[in-house]
């Protein structure tokens, strides 16, 4: 398929096309700039829903519940499910698809596991990617699952508009959560499973928490296996979404930012791998000071570059 009919049927929120274009996007290959470049102005601003919480605390089975609800509404979605790159992961991530396979045919509802390759640390340039990617086929809401652990999924959930965090009443590892901070970077408290009973306790355990810093986040009980409170849980997230809307595209710009950076990154990088004399360079750094071969490194992409020459 040509660019110009990839980014035509993706924009017309065609499923293959946007699968396709992921992949391109993902692995890399070639004209994948000229597509990204194709996209923009994009169509619109999805809401970026981002829900972390401990493996086997109910995301996907919550996700599946909020997709049914919001899909009645006429909306247009996207689940993008983050793998850890972990081989342990494998199984859970295809316990998600099975589960979600119901909505599967469904042109507007378009989930896809995606891989969080950061070399350099948090999020990967590709996910801001994709997410312009599924923005451009006009994708209104965008759910981001990842398991709450480690820096990286603090970072995934830092490309949502608004975070949830997902706690069982029986979980008793929230001290652990909140040491890594991600308590911290969630707006909304998902307490669900609260048809196995505590589920009172874990609501008064976070107001509690927060109370010392006089933050009073909102916080929803639910039970997927009842269905009960995803509605109000949805209606809370539209509500922080217009309280916070000031917040939230303070937010937006940053990341923009972020992501402008993590392509100059990039490019450097390329740039770096082309060049003859900084190649030439590299190979013969040895016993070098590392930071002068980085400073003449510097210079010479500064002054701009030596292929010109050479060729
Ligand atoms: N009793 C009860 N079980 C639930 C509820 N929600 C989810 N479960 C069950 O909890 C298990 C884990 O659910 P998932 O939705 O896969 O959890 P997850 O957080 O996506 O898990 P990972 O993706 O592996 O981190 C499944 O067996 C669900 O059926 C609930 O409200 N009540
Ligand atoms: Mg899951």
């Amino acid at each position: 398929m040509k660019i110009s009919e990839l980014q035509t049927r993706l924009r017309k929120n065609d499923p293959v096309a946007l699968a396709k274009a992921i992949t391109m996007v993902e692995n890399r290959k070639k004209d994948y700039k000229k597509l990204l470049e194709s996209i923009y102005p994009l169509k619109g601003d999805a809401l970026k829903i981002g829900i972390t919480g401990a493996p086997g605390s109910g995301k996907s089975s919550l996700i599946e519940k909020m997709i049914a609800e919001l899909k009645a509404q006429g909306l247009s979605i996207a689940v993008l499910a983050i793998d850890p790159s972990s081989p342990l992961s494998g199984g859970a991530l295809l316990g998600d698809r099975l589960r979600m396979i119901q909505h599967s045919n469904d042109p507007n509802v378009f989930i896809r596991s995606i891989a969080n390759r950061g070399h350099l640390g948090g999020l990967s340039l590709s996910t801001h990617e994709i997410i312009d990617l599924l923005q451009a086929a006009g994708k209104e809401i965008i759910i981001i699952e990842t398991v709450g652990v480690g820096q990286s999924e603090v970072d995934i959930v830092n490309v949502a508009d608004v975070v949830l965090m997902v706690l069982n009443p029986d979980s008793g590892d929230e001290i652990q959560v909140f040491k890594a901070g991600i308590i911290e970077i969630a707006d909304i408290f998902v307490v669900n499973k609260v048809d196995l009973g505590g589920g009172e306790n874990k609501l008064s355990e976070i107001r509690n928490y927060f109370a010392i810093s006089g933050r009073d986040p909102l916080i929803f009980p639910t039970s997927v296996k009842e269905d009960k409170g995803i509605r109000e849980l949805l209606a809370g997230i539209r509500r922080f979404q217009r309280d916070e809307n000031g917040r939230i595209s303070e937010k937006r710009s940053r990341l923009r930012e972020n992501y402008i950076g993590k392509i100059v990154i990039e490019r450097l990088q390329e740039e770096m791998r082309s060049d003859p004399a900084i190649s030439s360079l590299l190979q013969g750094v040895g016993a070098t000071n590392p930071y002068q071969a980085a400073d003449r490194i510097v210079h010479i992409v500064k002054t701009g570059g030596t292929h010109d020459q050479k060729n």
